[in-house]
């Protein structure tokens, strides 16, 4: 039986669209902690943008011919003169939602720094992959969650949480008058925000999220003659929710509308995929999904949101997989895939110190402290494989997966030995040690999902299993933990995992990396193939 045929929504749904294998696509399209999305067109390509919060560098960038495979480009704040996040930023400050529009043959990207000295800032540039403009800040845009809208006058008007609205020069940062408040969804909702305006056909449409982004969250949209209202809201609010439901997809919410070279429309939006018992744990952050949109007497409607979709009827653009390692033999070069927590100083590491090599110097930070010499990546599947082969030399360090300073599981080798160690909240036990041979060692994380459908209530969204591999690829499992002490349902906040290595004393070297989608999620991935 082929892969494609396995799968329940190829055997369900299967359409015939030329080049979607089964005529389906897989949500969500940009997996991992990629949340906030915010995307817009230019000819046949799209471009989308994500919040990045206490990571550096920050806002990443993909690029898409399609919608569905997306591959990321860049980041739009990749320089410490861009974005500053000092040590006393909090884990989930840093980045919020930004906004990425064209306009006047530019790229034009809106966000809030949530950190000390931060605000709000509004980057630009004709060639998303960057570089970027330094930032103008915009002091007069008291929240967050700014959008960008141009009127035909080719005025802009910004509009952020609340939802409150100012029109402002994006060349300057200069704002006019004092925000007016606009309209706040639902009467008594939650946190209305993530604000977007757009003008289709005679009326302008304002996009916006409520419900908080836990399992109320919700989209709603108004719509009114001109920028400013008055906003009629949509007698169907809201246009998209999944609370209440018993749906693998959750926290649908914070959305953002783009409309296809053919004239039909699409939503892009956050949403989480909990597993085990109940309140149910999402570990990998909020992720980005897509669905489609039609429009039913001047409103937007949105087709139902599943894990397995419909394909949209042009042919696929699939871009190549990230590799599984990542070997550092590039210098001074690391792809914009890997980030650091708050900064990654230009002496903290060099892929030239030794060539061929990652080196890290620790710069006094462990991973309970915000300045801790970490490069890592977004863990983006629900099972998968991370090794790396560390030389500790004389310091020491090692393999992490963590989501905040007083969330993570790491084995670290130093001194001749291994250990594993587990922290959760105020609590911090080394779970096992090894001694190992001086030299470089294979340290390994596997990442095992529980299976969809738990039966206990109690079950954990998966297990780590942690400890060193041999040179013919066996596992010696020193430990395995608990996952759900790394979801964000225990860690609060708003991001998602990152797996990576770091540096806790003095210098070491990692020869590579790899991360490999354990092989359940390959099948699922292989109904994309072309
Ligand atoms: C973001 C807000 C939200 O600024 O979460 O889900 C905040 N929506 O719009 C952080 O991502």
């Amino acid at each position: 039986m082929s892969v494609a045929q396995e799968s329940p929504a190829a055997a369900g749904t299967s359409v015939a669209v030329d080049g979607w294998v089964g005529g389906v696509f897989t949500n969500p399209v940009v997996a991992g902690m990629h949340p906030d999305p915010s995307v817009c067109r230019v000819g046949d390509d799209y471009f989308l943008a994500c919040s990045s919060f206490e990571y550096f560098p920050g806002v990443p960038i993909f690029h898409s011919r399609d919608l569905v495979h997306w591959e990321q480009i860049g980041n739009a704040l990749d320089r410490p003169s861009q974005l500053a996040l000092p040590p006393n930023t909090p884990s989930s400050g840093g980045v919020y939602a930004p906004t990425l529009r064209h306009h006047d043959g530019r790229f034009w990207l809106i966000t809030t720094n949530v950190a000390p000295g931060g605000g709000n800032l509004l980057v630009t540039t004709t060639d998303p992959a960057g570089p970027w403009s330094d930032p103008v800040r915009v002091p007069g845009i008291t929240g967050i969650d700014p959008d960008l809208a141009w009127d035909d006058e080719g005025r802009c008007w910004c509009t952020f949480n609340g939802i409150h609205q100012v029109r402002i020069d994006p060349y300057t940062g200069e704002s006019f008058g004092e925000p007016k408040r606009l309209w706040s969804g639902a009467a008594g909702a939650q946190a209305p925000e993530a604000p977007h305006l757009y003008r289709v056909g005679g009326y302008w449409y304002l996009l916006i999220a409520e419900g908080g982004t836990e399992r109320g969250h919700a989209v709603s949209i108004a719509r009114g003659p001109a920028p400013g209202g008055p906003f009629e809201p949509c007698p169907t609010n809201p246009i998209l929710t999944h609370r209440g439901t018993n749906r693998p997809i959750q926290n649908t919410g914070h959305a953002d509308l783009v409309e296809a070279p053919d004239g039909s429309w699409w939503m892009v939006f956050l949403g989480v995929r909990p597993r085990g018992g109940t309140p149910g744990w999402h570990v990998l952050g909020r992720e980005t999904f897509l669905a489609p949109v039609t429009w039913v007497d001047g409103w937007p409607v949105v087709g139902d949101v599943a894990l397995s979709m419909v394909a949209p009827p042009w042919p696929p653009h699939p871009v190549a997989a990230p590799p599984v390692r990542d070997d550092f033999d590039d210098a001074d070069w690391l792809h914009p895939r890997w980030i650091s927590v708050r900064s990654r100083p230009p002496e903290s590491w060099s892929t030239t110190d030794r060539p061929g090599w990652l080196t890290l110097h620790a710069r006094g930070g462990s991973l309970d402290d915000p300045d801790v010499t970490f490069v890592g990546r977004r863990q983006q599947h629900r099972s998968c494989v991370a090794r790396a082969l560390v030389d500790p030399a004389e310091g020491r360090g090692g393999l992490a997966v963590r989501i905040d300073e007083r969330h993570h599981y790491e084995i670290e080798a130093g001194a001749g030995q291994v250990r594993v160690m587990a922290r959760t909240g105020s609590f911090r036990p080394t779970v096992a040690t090894r001694s190992v041979p001086a030299g470089p060692v294979r340290l390994r994380i596997d990442v095992v999902a529980s299976a969809p459908e738990s039966w206990h209530p109690r079950e954990e969204p998966d297990l780590l299993r942690v400890g060193v591999e041999t040179e013919d690829g066996t596992f010696e499992v020193l430990a395995e933990v608990d996952g759900r002490y790394l979801s964000t349902e225990v860690a609060g906040g708003f991001t998602g995992r990152v797996i990576g290595v770091y540096a806790a004393d003095r210098t070491i070297h990692i020869d590579w990396f790899d991360y490999e989608p354990l092989p359940s999620e390959k099948a699922a991935e292989a109904i994309l193939a072309p």
